[in-house]
């Protein structure tokens, strides 16, 4: 397909966050198809249950094959696609909901696997197409329909997090910025292992981060964001933890693991190394009868 689904008509509110991740992909493949001379029929989208999941309809221009699969399974749809097709590009598409509630446990299982693919993670602290229930990165305090008194349990930190599980590569960016963000998103899918790219994209309707992100200075209010510092090293983990630490959002490439060997590479040496061991379907069977 060369143009998205006329019929699918699921429309994300005006001035939400996700138009600017939805325009940061369309650039990083337009990109990555001219750089490799690949087609788009290269690149396999799956996606989460949530709005920004809807990304995947929403895209304009050539068509990636899309997988639109259940909430918070992103992660085991991607890994069954890699193992099956290694040469696919695969990108992931989520919300905070989908990635870092009900579909947590997978991340850790996948990042020690360092499954080749890109999540591109849309954070908007809060459910949005539910109509606005706290998720793991809302705020303390913070009063949506399913705290009524205001968030009692401490927001998660998903940097922290994503450090601590030995993601190979870890990004964090803002949806306001969709120029940069198609270069870290290129940049992501290049990487030989898991990446994450961890975008602040804020629900204009049920929690307008904009001015908390970007601050204002008539009000006081100092910008959460900020860009990493020139001399912060990537490779560098314990840099990495203080910005991540920082109690504010730090912007740019936070970490890469200098050996990134990803799952696939590891699996075609063992074999290689294993070629003798390597028994046919029907020797494996044969082991089972008596
Ligand atoms: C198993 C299951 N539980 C709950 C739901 C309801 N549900 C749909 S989307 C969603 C949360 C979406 O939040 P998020 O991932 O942050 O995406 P957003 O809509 O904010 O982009 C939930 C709880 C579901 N579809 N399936
Ligand atoms: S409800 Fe929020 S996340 Fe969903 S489309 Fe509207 S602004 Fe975007």
């Amino acid at each position: 397909m060369t143009k998205r689904n006329p019929d699918y008509d699921f429309k994300w509110c005006p001035g939400c966050g996700d138009f600017g991740v939805v325009r940061g992909v369309e650039l990083a493949l337009a990109d990555r198809m001219q750089r490799l001379g690949e087609p788009v029929e290269k690149t396999a989208i799956v996606a989460g249950i949530g709005c920004s999941g809807n990304l995947v309809h929403l895209q304009e221009g050539p068509q990636p094959f899309g997988i639109h699969g259940i909430h918070g399974r992103t992660l085991p749809i991607a890994w069954g696609l890699k193992a099956s097709r290694p040469d696919i590009n695969v990108l992931v598409v989520a919300g905070d909901g989908d990635f870092l509630s009900i579909g947590a446990e997978h991340i850790g299982p996948q990042s020690k696997r360092n499954l080749d693919v890109t999540a591109v993670i849309m954070d908007n602290g809060i459910y949005g197409l539910t109509k606005g229930q706290a998720s793991p990165t809302t705020h303390l305090n913070v009063v949506t329909s399913t705290t009524p008194y205001g968030k009692l349990d401490d927001p998660v930190n998903p940097l922290e997090i994503y450090l601590g599980l030995g993601v190979s590569l870890i990004v964090s960016a803002v949806s306001s910025r969709p120029k940069e963000l198609a270069q870290l998103i290129g940049m992501a899918m290049d990487h030989p292992g898991f990446a994450i790219v961890h975008v602040q994209s804020p629900c204009v309707t049920y929690n307008d981060t904009y001015e908390a992100l970007k601050g204002n200075a008539k009000k006081g209010i100092e910008p959460a964001a900020y860009d990493l510092p020139e001399d912060h090293d990537p490779s560098d983990m314990a840099s990495a933890y203080q910005h991540a630490r920082s109690g504010r959002i730090p912007l740019g490439v936070l970490y890469r693991r200098p050996d990134s060997v990803p799952m696939h590479e590891r699996l075609e040496k063992a074999k290689a190394a294993h070629s003798a061991k390597q028994r046919t379907v029907d020797e494996m069977l044969a082991t089972f009868v008596v």
